[in-house]
């Protein structure tokens, strides 16, 4: 297995969440990534590396739209320019254009601007942050790349995470949807059929509605259901896909308190929808925030179930990305994403 980790991932280290009524210290801490690394080097499971070339402004137009990502890339200066002393602080959105609302024309005003390429308040932007999702990019296409040229696997260990990242949207921590970008990598590398399997405790809406549309690309995700857990607004089970895409999509919503035997049973049915669909690679956007100690999620999955769901995800032989999502139980992260890693490659490391 070849790990791309992100060197400049903690250039994104955002301050505060809306989160009812106050703001309060963010989930998404450089730490989370810097526990799986220092996991990784007392456990390794394979070569630890880091992006050879930047993510190529083409290749995230596979996913992204150009508008969304010339706003990535000007927002915080456009911040600045609103006032000097904002530099101190980070920008989060406030005013959303809902139903009935114009998305087509292009507000001057920055909070609009960041209203119409936004959907929650908890995502905040600073200076680093375009630079850390673009290197974020680069490791998941670099992984992509491994598999296309033969690996077995290939883990991209970044932040910002990705799966919550529409074409033209952030949110949920999300600004590039790192496992779309592999996916699409892979098809465009060659390969007809591309799965995407989310196993992060939140829906992955970015990533469904990025390919809702699509029969080359099946999305599935297992997650804490809609009507009582975020992104909820997306995420139920009878969203199938629509028009050629119909049918591959699949949603496996699951109650608050499930445990590893109920988790793994949604699973079986997940791995039966990629079998059945005869996928040629796997992506996996690896959230591990369905683990019991989790601060932000509701799922009882224990640190020991994660080498089994690497096994259970080995089993499919597929080549396969994993991208490194959620996952806010800081201490145990790392032990807890190495064990799925070390139960996908098996005693073989
Ligand atoms: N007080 C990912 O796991 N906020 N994103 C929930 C918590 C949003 C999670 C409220 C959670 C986003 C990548
Ligand atoms: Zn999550």
């Amino acid at each position: 297995m070849k790990v791309y980790h992100n060197p400049v991932h903690a250039q994104h280290a955002g301050r505060q969440e809306m989160y009812r009524g106050r703001l309060v210290p963010c989930h998404e801490v450089p730490d989370r990534l810097d526990h799986v690394l220092a996991e990784l080097r007392r456990r390794p499971v394979g070569a630890l590396l880091t992006p050879t070339s930047p993510a190529a402004r083409a290749r995230i137009e596979r996913i992204h739209s150009a508008r969304y990502l010339d706003f990535l890339a000007t927002a915080w200066d456009q911040w600045v320019a609103l006032d000097p002393a904002n530099a101190a602080l980070d920008a989060l959105p406030s005013v959303w254009p809902v139903r009935g609302f114009r998305a087509d024309v292009l507000p001057d005003n920055f909070a609009a601007r960041m209203g119409l390429y936004s959907f929650d308040a908890g995502t905040p932007l600073m200076a680093g942050t375009w630079a850390a999702a673009q290197a974020g990019a680069a490791c998941a296409l670099s992984a992509a790349d491994a598999v296309l040229a033969g690996e077995a696997c290939a883990f991209a260990l970044t932040r910002p995470p990705g799966h919550h990242a529409g074409p033209d949207f952030f949110g949920g921590y999300c600004f590039l949807n790192n496992a779309a970008l592999a996916a699409q990598a892979l098809r465009d590398g060659g390969l007809d059929r591309v799965a995407v399997l989310d196993v992060d405790y939140h829906h992955g809406n970015g990533t469904q509605t990025i390919f809702y549309e699509r029969a080359d690309v099946l999305t599935v995700s297992l997650h804490g259901d809609p009507r009582t857990e975020y992104p909820f607004f997306l995420g139920h089970a009878d969203e199938r896909g629509t028009g050629p895409g119909t049918g591959f999509n699949l949603n496996l919503p699951l109650p608050r308190g499930t445990d590893w035997a109920t988790w793994r049973a949604a699973l079986r049915s997940a791995t039966e929808a990629i079998r059945a669909f005869d996928a040629q690679a796997l992506v996996v956007a690896a959230g591990l925030d369905t683990f019991e100690g989790d601060p932000i999620s509701g799922f009882h999955l224990r640190s020991a179930d994660y080498l089994t769901l690497g096994a259970d995800l080995a089993a499919l032989e597929l080549p396969t990305v994993f991208t490194f999502e959620g996952g806010y139980a800081v201490a145990e992260v790392g032990v807890n994403a190495v064990n799925l890693l070390q139960g996908f490659v098996g005693e073989s490391g």
